[in-house]
């Protein structure tokens, strides 16, 4: 197992490399090239550079987050076709410089939405990502939007301004497209795009819809352990793999998380994790808490013991922080939060290792 840290780029993440470098048993960085819109291939010569300088700080970059897929073609539209071959172009120059791992998702227009980026903990008086159904029935896409944006003075991950610029019109273009339609425009773009995986030595990681559940009325299909199960089947290939978030899918008290590790770790098809905490504060309404089990409804000793009694040797990562100790930056990605998330990680992954070879 491989322990990582997200990590924006230089000028963009306000968290240095050394710092990271500082965390301990942090072996390298989930990365991603946000200025990137997409549908558009990502440059060799780029990802070199930035391979090298993430190298340079002695992290490695074996994970890469968010290539993001173009929206024709989950959509489906006859111009999917041209950004599919982007798509290969892209995994062909990132395995080139030595990614093993694309995380990507399958959710139509949004990525991961909360209502509210800085939701005050009582308890502690930290904050952290909140989501509340309740207030987004109140709110339009376009409104959930400008307040995500404003929030935060960065860039977050699936909410680049580029891609929800026109977000009326490809609202409007979902209104046609059923969850059934919506899989067989994955299977198509994974059919496209796995064999192209294999070929480099590349696995694919679907990250969970977030919440694990429809919003806006669109179509969303990855959010079960049985739409998991049918997303691995669609193309049986070990390229074709998850990477299994447990905040997403916890957000819904009905995903056994546990249970979805073991079963997916089993078949060899869990390729990396996100690890965080979530806590239940009635119905479709939650925050996510520290990573420390008794702060929320996820327990991160069953989690840990899942991956390790299943044998997984894929790459792993803190996710989700609050922000605590005064700290600014970007929403959910904070050093310190995170960091402290690593390190009780870690103390779980030591305790099963000598535990299980007494
Ligand atoms: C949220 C992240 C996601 C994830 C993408 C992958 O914080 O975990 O944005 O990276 O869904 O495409």
């Amino acid at each position: 197992m491989k322990m990582t840290f997200r990590w924006y780029g230089e000028g963009n993440d306000p968290i240095p490399l050394k710092y990271i470098k500082q965390i301990p048993n942090c072996s390298g960085i989930m990365g991603v090239l946000d200025q990137y819109a997409a549908g558009e291939v990502w440059p060799e010569d780029v990802i070199a550079d930035y391979v090298k300088h993430v190298n340079a700080a002695d992290l490695e970059v074996e994970v890469i987050e968010s290539v993001n897929v173009h929206e024709d073609i989950k959509l489906g539209l006859p111009s999917r076709d041209r950004y599919i071959d982007n798509y290969r172009q892209t995994v062909r120059n990132l395995a080139k410089h030595g990614i093993k791992v694309i995380i990507y998702n399958f959710m139509p227009v949004f990525d991961w939405l909360r209502t509210d980026l800085a939701r005050e903990i009582p308890e502690d008086g930290s904050n952290s990502l909140y989501y509340d159904e309740q207030e987004l029935l109140g709110m339009t896409p376009q409104m959930i939007v400008e307040r995500t944006a404003e929030t935060s003075g960065f860039t977050l991950p699936g909410w680049e301004p580029e891609r929800l610029a026109d977000l009326d019109r490809v609202m409007k273009l979902y209104e046609d497209v059923s969850q059934a339609q919506l899989l067989d425009n994955f299977k198509y773009f994974l059919e496209g795009v796995i064999p192209t995986c294999e070929e480099v030595g590349v696995r694919l990681a679907v990250h969970p819809d977030d919440p694990a559940w429809p919003i806006f009325g669109l179509p969303r299909i990855v959010h079960t352990k049985e739409q998991l199960q049918t997303i691995v089947d669609l193309v049986d290939s070990p390229a074709n793999s998850l990477c299994v978030c447990t905040g997403s899918l916890g957000s819904n008290p009905a995903n056994d998380i546990v249970d979805i590790l073991r079963t997916f770790n089993g078949q060899g098809r869990l390729a990396c994790a996100h690890v965080r905490n979530v806590k239940y504060l009635g119905e479709r309404r939650f925050r996510e808490a520290s990573h420390f089990s008794d702060d929320g409804d996820l327990d991160m000793y069953e989690i840990m013991r899942a991956l390790y009694e299943t044998g997984f040797d894929g790459y792993i990562r803190p996710d989700h922080g609050r922000m605590i100790w005064d700290e600014k930056g970007r929403a959910g990605y904070g050093l310190y939060d995170r960091a402290l998330g690593i390190a009780y990680l870690n103390g779980l992954w030591e305790a099963l290792t000598k535990g299980g070879k007494r």
